[in-house]
């Protein structure tokens, strides 16, 4: 097989434009049109509104290629386009030779029909998605959608692209991943399928591979067994199992490698040996939603994913691991792939396999409902759904397949819509289930998220199913709402904050920091967002109109907010078994739900997740004046550990008592109650959590608001120095400081904050 990379310098125009300019791909024409300096940064000021005139234009890009005689003569010459964002039209020295119809596909034309010895010309023209929707939203009027352009159900393209409450409207068009030319001769090399079975203690890995000379299983440890032929069966007696971080405590998992060979061709795959399991069975409380590995049940700690970048082309690698390394950072053990943008691709998956990290990942289809009864609309999916799958379940990260976003939670408002309700209801509950068992026939499926206990009944319920909880924020309910509710899995809830004062600086001009700027308010999509925030600070907080101190006070806020619905939920293991915020990162420089920014710079939330996730810690349940002592254990193992509970006045320690404790596997444990025996103006109470000798957790509670606190106003002491090629920053204080936040220029992340 050979391979000619079509990836680099293309040319590119809008079709009523004369010149073409340098493109490159992958990319988009806002990137190109960037590079080119004909539009502004539409992440700056309030560029997006101004560079609006893109979404009317169509787009053709360009670029050349040559073939030898031997290629044209002997091979088979196909194209093949990992991405092509959207609706297009592909041409080969003039003649067209297909189309594509969905940014979610990968697509192979054949070319040798028109394909000729020497320079070769393609061209794929890309159609204006705005008026690709507005068309067909006229032949078939789709539900209005409450974040932007009507009809985006039509095109199978990230429905985020239209706008979101917490993203722009920007609607790329290009070639959006790798595209290449295969030339091949004679017999090739089909896909590489591989089916895990468990049996008793061992696994038996079943490869089938059309053409394979030899198909070969390579042992994490290195060693090699190979068969001939295009079928193989490996059993493994004695299997690595593959596991969550911290459940293996190792930051690699075990992953056995396979590959099939037929001549100089090879295809690769690497599998973990696993079972997850999704128990969704009845109980005193309702219906289960616990996921299972490997027979251990976790309580899921994590935050939903969104496209990290309105242009994704140009998040590389090193950003993807900067943000996994925030979310291992934080003790996450599931990332939700959320149904407004794409799947997860490969490099996404490949270090969640790698890392530990669980990946539930929603089909693509958000807060609206869709026209499966369009035949052309339901075919495109069934091959997007095929392919995906295909690609997606034989990685062991991968927890769950969910049918969509919040269409059954939205269903009210296009009830009226019969022909929409009946067929949402077919394509989750049969259509879309069949189909994945053709192909996966393990990983857990529920219809959409939230889910209750049949289409369209008990969504939301605490009995059964997950929960997006949105009465605080969206319903300013207050933040000890979530006190209230016992959701068996609670996959949304968040709460809004501003980003780093570096990325502010970014969009905006000092004269447009304030929030009420246009500049601000074209950088915050939720509707009356910063007046919210601006809300739930001042019920904590004195506030302050100095944007350093709003992005802070934001921050801390939204910190308080997540750290306490989260923990009441692991005190309640058992009956909750999940908590995902939303949302872990951004798409562009913006106020938004997000513990990391668009910078990549961590939030307050991040750091604090890192304690309210930890795997063993302390729990502070408060109610009026007093407080329930927990230490939680999310290990498989007893731990032994020792709790330190502190009464201190802002100046001094007032009391300390030492608890030793076992806490079984899996398991909390509740210390004691607590109230405080001091002016709680002046002091409050500390827990720390001791194991072998060592801090490994602590919680602090006041008993009154900070801004009821009389806190010692007395400068922190910061001395820095440097150990082993990193900076060491200590701060000193002889009075009790409160919700310290270090900040400085470098957007690398502290080893605490
Ligand atoms: C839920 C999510 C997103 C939205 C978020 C914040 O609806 O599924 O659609 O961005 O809440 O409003």
């Amino acid at each position: 097989m050979k391979r000619i990379s079509l990836v680099g310098e293309w040319a590119f125009k809008a079709t009523d434009d004369k010149e073409f300019m340098k493109a490159t791909v992958p990319g988009c024409q806002f990137l190109d049109l960037l590079a080119n300096g004909s539009i502004e940064d539409p992440f700056i000021g309030r560029n997006e509104k101004a560079v609006s005139w893109v979404h009317d234009k169509d787009y053709l890009y360009k670029k050349t290629f040559s073939l030898t005689n031997v290629d044209i003569l002997e091979g088979e010459i196909t194209l093949v386009c990992k991405r092509l964002d959207t609706i297009c039209s592909v041409f080969l020295n003039g003649s067209k030779v297909g189309n594509g119809e969905n940014c979610h596909r990968e697509y192979r034309f054949p070319l040798s029909e028109y394909a000729k010895e020497g320079e070769n010309l393609i061209e794929i023209l890309f159609y204006s998605p705005k008026k690709y929707v507005e068309k067909k939203n006229k032949e078939i009027p789709s539900p209005i959608n409450a974040n932007g352009q009507n009809g985006i159900v039509h095109i199978r393209k990230p429905q985020c692209h239209f706008g979101w409450d917490w993203g722009p409207t920007l609607i790329p068009v290009g070639v959006g991943a790798d595209i290449y030319i295969e030339i091949s001769r004679g017999v090739t090399l089909g896909k590489l399928k591989t089916k895990i079975l468990k049996e008793g203690g061992a696994f038996r890995i079943i490869v089938e591979c059309e053409n394979a000379e030899r198909i070969s299983l390579t042992y994490p440890n290195g060693k090699t067994f190979t068969q001939d032929g295009e079928n193989a069966e490996f059993f493994v007696d004695a299997p690595e199992l593959w596991w969550t971080r911290e459940l293996s405590r190792k930051t690699e998992q075990p992953l056995y490698s396979i590959s099939a060979i037929k001549e100089e061709d090879e295809v690769n795959k690497k599998v973990g040996l696993r079972v997850i399991e999704l128990d969704r069975s009845k109980d005193e409380f309702g219906q289960n939603f616990k996921f299972v590995l490997n027979g251990i049940p976790l309580f899921i700690k994590g935050a939903n994913y969104i496209p990290p970048d309105s242009f994704v082309t140009r998040f590389d690698e090193k950003k993807l691991c900067a943000l996994l390394d925030a979310a291992e950072f934080s003790n996450f053990n599931m990332l939700r792939i959320w149904g407004g943008g794409y799947y997860a691709d490969d490099n996404l998956l490949d270090e969640c396999d790698r890392r530990g990290i669980l990946i539930w990942q929603d089909f693509p289809f958000a807060c609206q409902a869709y026209p499966f009864f369009e035949t052309y609309f339901l075919e495109n999916v069934l091959e997007e759904v095929d392919q995906n799958v295909e690609r997606i379940s034989s990685h062991p990260c991968l927890a769950l397949w969910c049918g969509n976003n919040e269409i059954e939670d939205m269903h009210m408002a296009w009830m009226t819509m019969k022909k929409y309700v009946n067929w949402t209801e077919t394509f989750f509950y049969k259509i879309l289930p069949e189909r994945i068992a053709r192909i996966d026939a393990s990983t857990p499926y529920t219809q959409g998220s939230p889910i209750g206990s049949e289409h369209n009944k008990e969504v939301g319920s605490d009995r059964v199913g997950d929960t997006h909880l949105w009465g605080v924020w969206h319903g300013l309910r207050s933040m000890k709402y979530y006190r209230k509710r016992m959701t068996r899995f609670c996959s949304e809830f968040g709460f809004e904050s501003l980003p780093s004062f570096n990325a502010i600086k970014e969009y905006a001009r000092p004269e447009e920091y304030p929030l009420s700027s246009a500049t601000q308010r074209s950088h915050q999509k939720c509707k009356n967002g910063n007046d919210k925030m601006l809300y739930y600070i001042a019920s904590r907080f004195r506030l302050s109109d100095d944007i350093r101190d709003l992005i802070y006070l934001s921050q801390v806020t939204q910190q308080e907010c997540i750290a306490d619905a989260t923990e009441h939920w692991r005190r309640n293991k058992g009956r909750c078994n999940g908590a995902m915020y939303w949302q872990f990162n951004d798409c562009w420089h913006t106020c938004s739900w997000s513990s990391v920014d668009y910078l990549g710079e961590y939030k307050a939330l991040q750091y604090a997740a890192k304690h309210f996730n930890a795997p063993l810690s302390v729990s502070l349940e408060d109610e009026k004046r007093k407080v329930k002592i927990y230490v939680l254990n999310d290990f498989a193992e007893r731990q032994k550990v020792k709790v330190e509970i502190i009464s201190f006045s802002f100046d001094s320690v007032l009391k300390k008592e030492t608890v030793n404790a076992n806490v079984n596997p899996l398991e909390n444990l509740f210390i004691c109650e607590y109230s405080p025996d001091f002016d709680v103006k002046k002091g409050g109470l500390a827990v720390r959590l001791y194991k072998d000798e060592k801090l490994i957790n602590q919680k602090t509670h006041l008993f009154v608001k900070e801004k009821k606190a009389r806190f010692i106003d007395e400068p922190i002491q910061v001395s820095e120095t440097r150990e082993n090629g990193k900076r060491k920053i200590t701060l000193f204080s002889p009075v009790y400081q409160r919700l310290v936040a270090l900040s400085d220029d470098s957007s690398a992340p502290f080893s605490d904050n």
